[in-house]
């Protein structure tokens, strides 16, 4: 692990204080914002955050554009389409995203809040908590949570968990410290129907098996095994398309795996590692960032063919960088 990018927040809970003491004290409207391609955490701990801010009686609006196997989580009415400006005095609250280019809905202008967990966040915004030991910004937004002194419900209680649960590959990933186990319990708690919400998050459609079926048909290993690659092939509708790269990572012998899409503005790559190699460090290098043992990047305007051997380079430099060539 890269212990730089892992570092604590320094003064976290003073910085969780200070979130919460202005959010309690805004008159204006606050609107909360994720990430493109919006995951459990980005779904999980915006609506977590809208649901409590709500109950404080807040004028509070959620974008987002909550994916297929999330909507289950939120009601309709509850989240709103997204706004070219944001207005005159209001907050803006990003959740979980990376760098502002990657936030979804909203310009990132105004009186701006960023509340992260990835260690490449730059700390933009007037007021921030990014802290890259934290598992899920979920984490983030349960202390702060607790720090507006909201009481606690399923209804807020739930989309917390649920952030905990993705962003830790249910309970299975490093980043499940023993801070996540006790935040998941006192979650469960609070009344959160745990088998229920897991369950519910596994259901895929029917059109997904067939994707796995037609991605699995891609697979290729190269430098021994050490690199898993697949991609989705043309044809496969976007809502069928689930976390392959997590699937694929199994491989027996393998450190790393990417899984390639071809999309409009390019090919969209997702990279999962272990064993000192760097899943962030390959994808800088393509100009994209996240963990050190997952991350993605775009490789803007090139097509799959192209793709392959640009990634294939620079995976071979990073397991010669950790030893394995
Ligand atoms: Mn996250």
């Amino acid at each position: 692990m890269d212990a730089a990018h892992n570092a604590p927040e320094p003064r976290y809970w003073e910085k969780i204080r200070t979130v919460a003491d202005t959010l309690r004290e805004l008159e204006g409207p606050i609107i909360v914002v994720s990430h493109v391609d919006p995951d459990g955490d980005a779904i999980g701990s915006s609506l977590g955050l809208f649901r409590a801010l709500q109950a404080l009686d807040k004028k509070v609006t959620w974008i987002a554009d909550p994916p297929r196997f999330l909507r289950f989580l939120v009601r309709e009415d509850e989240y709103s389409d997204p706004i070219q400006h944001v207005p005159e005095g209001a907050t803006l609250v990003v959740l979980d995203s990376a760098e502002p280019s990657r936030v979804a809905g909203a310009p990132v202008e105004g009186f701006v809040i960023n509340i992260d967990h990835h260690g490449t966040n730059p700390r933009f915004g007037y007021l921030s908590v990014v802290d890259p030991s934290k598992a899920a910004t979920a984490q983030i937004v349960k202390d702060l949570i607790d720090a507006l002194g909201v009481t606690w419900t399923p209804e807020i209680a739930t989309p917390v968990l649920t952030g905990l649960i993705t962003d830790t590959g249910n309970f299975r990933f490093a980043n499940t410290t023993p801070e996540v186990l006790h935040t998941a319990a006192e979650l469960v708690g609070y009344g959160v129907q745990l088998a229920e919400l897991t369950d519910r998050l596994q259901w895929r459609p029917v059109g997904y098996f067939k994707a796995m079926g037609a991605v699995l048909s891609t697979v290729g290993f190269h430098f021994g095994g050490l690199l898993v690659t697949a991609h989705m092939p043309p044809g496969i509708n976007e809502e069928d398309s689930d976390d392959f790269v997590g699937i694929i990572r199994y491989a027996e012998g393998s450190q790393i795996a990417v899984f390639l899409r071809e999309r409009e503005e390019g090919v969209k790559i997702s990279i999962r590692s272990r064993g000192g190699v760097s899943a962030q460090a390959v994808a800088v290098k393509l100009g994209g960032g996240g963990h050190v043992p997952a991350a993605g990047a775009t490789l803007r305007g090139l097509t799959l063919e192209e793709a392959y051997p640009r990634v294939l380079a620079v995976v071979e430099e990073e397991l010669r960088r950790a030893g394995y060539l």
